[in-house]
This record gives C-alpha cells, structure tokens and sequence, in this order.
C-alpha cells in the first residue's frame, strides 16, 4: 500500500547545519567524566569534548551532527568515543561540513585506515568498521553522519581494547601513531 510522504527533502550545507540542528529530537553531550578511560591522560571532567544532535529518523536512514570541539589531553587531540556498529552489514558515511578531522577506521581483525576530512570531504565507512573522529584543527569540527536505522552502537569492544591508532601532535602537527 502506497503512504503520503510525511517528510519534504532537505538541503544540510556548510552554512545552514545549525538550522539541522535545531529541528533534531536528541542532544547528547560528552564531557572529560564521560570519557575516563579513553584518552592516555586524564581529561578535565568537566570540560566538553563533543556534542551530538540526533534528528528522527527518515524510513532507513538516520542522521546525526557531530560538533566535535578542538583542544588536547596532553598531546592527543579531542576524539569521539568510536564505535562498532552491533549490526555486521551496516556501514556510514561521514560528510565534513566544518574544520579539520581524521576518521580512525578498524576491524576486528585488526586492519586499520584512515581518513582526513575537510569541508566537501565525504567518509565512506564499511560495515565491520569501527570509527572514531579526531578533531586536528584549531575550530569546531562539524560532520554530518547518515547511518541505517538498525546499525546499532557497539561501544562495549573498544571500552575493552581501544583503538589501535591514536592521533597525537608532534612538532605542532597532527601524527597518527
Ligand atoms: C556520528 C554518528 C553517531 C555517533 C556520533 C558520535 O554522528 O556516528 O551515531 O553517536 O558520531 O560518535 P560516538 O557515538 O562514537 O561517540
Ligand atoms: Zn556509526
């Protein structure tokens, strides 16, 4: 049986992401207490790393805007938490909207990739790929994810082993370690 379209298409741009944002049903905030265990140093507790505004999700596909907020622990750059996704077919695709990023990618095998992103920069993240964003620049980072709405969050295995690559400065640059 053939339903009304509920929605009207939307165009999400550089300029435009706060008006996203601001329809979007979910927040979720992580502050340095949210993330003991990730970092090689001890975050302030109290401080604010990333947020995320989570919108309804549209038949399939759910979105989600991740600000990501630059700064250091000691020498590692602010990163998400990362995850695997519960479900094993379901990939995701990162569009950069705003700042500079690196995506870390691995198995559960083992391999590992990366991918640096700027705005008009698009991440193309497989199933069975856990990722992590990592803020490198000195403004906002801000991405659009688009993921299925049965991927699942799986944060239970990288709480266990972490990543395998971390990203730190060295000599005032970026270096993924
Ligand atoms: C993206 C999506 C979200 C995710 C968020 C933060 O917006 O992948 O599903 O929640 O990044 O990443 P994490 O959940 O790993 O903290
Ligand atoms: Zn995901």
């Amino acid at each position: 049986m053939m339903t009304k379209p509920k929605y009207w298409p939307t165009v999400i741009t550089s300029d435009n992401y706060p008006e996203f944002m601001a329809r979007c049903s979910g927040r979720m905030v992580r502050k340095g207490q949210d993330m003991a265990g990730y970092f090689l140093e001890k975050p302030n507790p109290e401080t604010v790393i990333y947020e995320v505004y989570e919108a309804e999700c549209i038949g399939n596909n759910c979105s989600a805007i991740t600000i990501l907020k630059p700064g250091k622990v000691g020498k590692e750059y602010y990163m998400t938490k990362g995850h695997f996704h519960e479900d094993d077919e379901s990939g995701e695709t990162y569009f950069c909207l705003k700042g500079r990023g690196i995506v870390i990618m691995q198995t559960r095998d083992g391999r590992t990739d990366e991918v640096w992103l700027v705005p008009g920069t698009v991440a193309c993240i497989p199933p069975g790929w856990a990722h992590r964003t990592v803020n490198v620049g000195k403004e906002d980072f801000v991405m659009l994810a688009i993921f299925p709405v049965n991927a699942g969050h799986d944060y239970k295995s990288i709480e266990k082993s972490g990543f395998i690559k971390r990203v730190i400065e060295k000599n005032g640059k970026p270096q993924v370690i």
